[in-house]
């Protein structure tokens, strides 16, 4: 149980949605938490001895280690039981478990590229024409297919919960980079209203913008154009979308980053 007055450490960097996936959770739950920005390249060695990965959420409480955002809400759903963000009942978990697992994966990858041909590599719309037209129709398939899933619910699962916290840091991301939802979705719209109403997310996306904002001038960015991190899905995508030849030629350069092996 984490219990005040020791507060957990948070190793952080309030760009990915990751972290503000758990940051969310944290504030939803009332938790005390020091955030560790790891906002510079610097600081690599430093997250490193945390988590061997290095890669931010990764979470502190005494003598345990929690990384990965998934095990980061799940051990927070057990050491602060209340407010949950789980439901009640054995089919809405488990459709709660399967929605974050598509934000974790798949709304990622869309807002990772996206990212990608907007602000870290536009050069690569004119290298590889067809990358963003064939990127923005799977953003508007993926918007349809969660604008269904919502359905008349007010939240994904019935009550606000992780799939909503999950989702939504990727979907705001697609949004501010120029991917609106368009108005045949209003469910998925009047989501996106009611999630910016709590102030959770008010307060991290706050946190988020001040971040980018930072980091328009940090000379030593943790997130650099010519270190870009890629994994499963991110390569997949890359390839789907026509930019497999680039991408090989960027492993092969070496500035594609992979995370380091868990052990
Ligand atoms: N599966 C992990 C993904 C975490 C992740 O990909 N973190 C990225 C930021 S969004 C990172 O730290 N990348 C390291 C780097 O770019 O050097 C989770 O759910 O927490």
């Amino acid at each position: 149980m984490i219990a005040p007055p020791m507060a957990v450490g948070l190793f952080a960097n309030s760009l990915s949605p990751f972290v503000r996936k758990v940051r969310i959770t944290l504030y939803e739950k009332g938790a005390d938490f020091d955030a560790i920005e790891i906002d510079r390249g610097a600081q690599r060695a430093e997250l490193l001895r945390i988590n061997p990965r290095g890669e931010v959420p990764a979470l502190v409480d005494g003598d345990v280690v929690v990384t990965g955002s998934g095990a980061i809400c799940d051990y927070l759903e057990e050491t602060i039981p209340a407010p949950t963000l789980l439901p009640s009942d054995a089919a809405g978990r488990a459709r709660c478990r399967t929605i974050e697992r598509v934000a974790d994966t798949h709304t990622d990858v869309l807002q990772f590229l996206l990212f990608l041909l907007a602000v870290r590599r536009p050069d690569l719309r004119d290298t590889h024409p067809t990358a963003l037209p064939l990127l923005s129709a799977a953003i508007a398939r993926h918007y349809a297919f969660l604008d269904d899933g919502l359905g008349g619910r007010e939240w994904f699962v019935g009550t606000f919960s992780r799939a909503d916290v999950s989702l939504f840091p990727h979907v705001s991301g697609l949004v501010q980079m120029g991917a609106p939802i368009p108005e045949s979705h209003p469910r998925l719209g009047a989501w996106i209203g009611r999630m910016l109403s709590r102030p959770s997310v008010q307060r991290d996306a706050a946190q988020a913008l001040a971040a980018f904002e930072a980091s328009r001038t940090n000379d030593d960015p943790f997130f650099r154009a010519d270190r870009i991190h890629w994994r499963g899905e991110r390569v997949e995508w890359a390839m789907r979308i026509g930019l497999g030849d680039w991408l090989l030629r960027e492993v092969e350069a070496g500035r594609a980053y992979f995370s380091s092996e868990p052990g």
